[in-house]
């Protein structure tokens, strides 16, 4: 008999899925920033990583594994074979590739279309009632790359449209809302504003929603976040869209405040919270959007993925500009091979 036999009387079958499961495909730095967000924060007791690159993929194992005893109840695993994937409650997608010098913008989509071809279609087999969120990144000078990605996934998965989210603009409404915090020195989250649309170069800042302690700065001042704005805050919407090509350039990638995006996002869903967030979902029918396309608008999530979207009051400048980007969207899409 083994030492385990002589320390224990079995009982019963140990179960064994926590019921949280979260899988991460892509073990680089945005799909590592995510796991340990998301661990550290308890957000899941148990996640799964999966990529191609097998050294790679049980290194990082192996490296959180160390830390386990300094979190609470939590198990890591790793493997290139989706079977052990099987009943994820939410499978958290961050693989890809990166842009090639002198690439279009269609070859790439159509590249990282390419791999999805070989990702999704495996987690929906292991598991058909998982919710898929979408992580890919704003790439310099390729508007639209997340919200068009979030659109195939959801195509080659199958789902119904509540089931397929897009990390969205939920990151750079927390750019602005840090940027606000740092004109009025008090903290972010007591700084309110939602930005919306596209994840990147043309989303929307809904200036007229922008309030601290329900005090709309619009009421303060009418010109706020237009040309005639004598304090410029209308720059602070021109920062968060570069805020993320200079982190790019100066560290090389970002990744932890998209790890924390997507990990308060998860929370969202498997707590059943019912928090509103601004994420990629499919607009069709909202704003005057008629293309069949994902762009970020404010959404209630649970258990059951995006379950409302919430009506906000924009002005017809807001309305045409996701109306654009939706025509623009729509192109690309329709010349990608699926
Ligand atoms: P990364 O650090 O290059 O990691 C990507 C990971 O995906 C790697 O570990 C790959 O091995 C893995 N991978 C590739 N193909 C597959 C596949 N078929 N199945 C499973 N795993 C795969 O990228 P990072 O984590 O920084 O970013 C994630 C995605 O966003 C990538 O597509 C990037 O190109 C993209 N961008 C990320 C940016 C950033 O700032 N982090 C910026 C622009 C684009």
């Amino acid at each position: 008999t083994s030492v385990k036999e002589k320390l224990f009387t079995q009982v019963a079958q140990p179960k064994e899925s926590s019921g949280s499961k979260v899988t991460i495909v892509g073990v680089g730095q945005v799909g590592m920033a995510c796991a340990f967000s998301i661990l550290t924060q308890n957000v899941s007791s148990e996640i799964v990583l999966i990529d191609v690159v097998a050294d790679k993929l049980k290194g990082e194992m192996m490296d959180l594994q160390h830390g386990l005893t300094f979190m609470r109840n939590v198990r890591v695993n790793a493997s290139t074979d989706y079977a052990a994937t099987m009943n994820s409650k939410l499978c958290i997608v961050t693989a890809g590739a990166r842009q090639k010098e002198g690439e279009s913008r269609l070859d790439l989509v159509q590249r990282n279309t390419d791999i999805f071809k070989g990702i999704i279609p495996k987690l929906i087999q292991h598991s058909p009632d998982t919710i898929l969120l979408m992580s890919a990144i704003q790439v310099c000078g390729y508007s639209y790359m997340l919200d068009i990605l979030t659109y195939v996934a959801w195509k080659l998965s199958g789902l119904p449209k509540n089931r397929v989210i897009g990390s969205g603009t939920n990151l750079d409404s927390s750019r602005f809302r840090f940027l606000m915090s740092e004109r009025v020195n008090v903290a972010p989250n007591s700084c309110h504003g939602w930005i919306i649309g596209e994840h990147g170069d043309t989303s929307v800042p809904v200036w007229s929603g922008v309030n601290i302690a329900g005090v709309r700065l619009r009421d303060v001042d009418p010109t706020i976040g237009t040309e005639q704005d004598k304090e410029g805050w209308k720059s602070l919407h021109k920062q968060v869209v570069q805020s993320a090509y200079e982190v790019i350039k100066l560290k090389g990638y970002t990744s932890w405040a998209i790890g924390l995006s997507v990990a308060t996002l998860a929370q969202a869903i498997l707590r059943n919270g019912g928090n509103i967030h601004a994420v990629s979902t499919l607009v069709t029918g909202q704003h005057g959007v008629d293309k069949e396309v994902f762009l970020s608008l404010p959404c209630v999530l649970g258990e059951n993925g995006v379950t409302h979207i919430v009506h906000q009051l924009l002005t017809d400048d807001e309305r045409a500009m996701l109306q654009l980007s939706a025509n623009l969207m729509h192109e690309v899409q329709s010349k990608l091979q699926m």
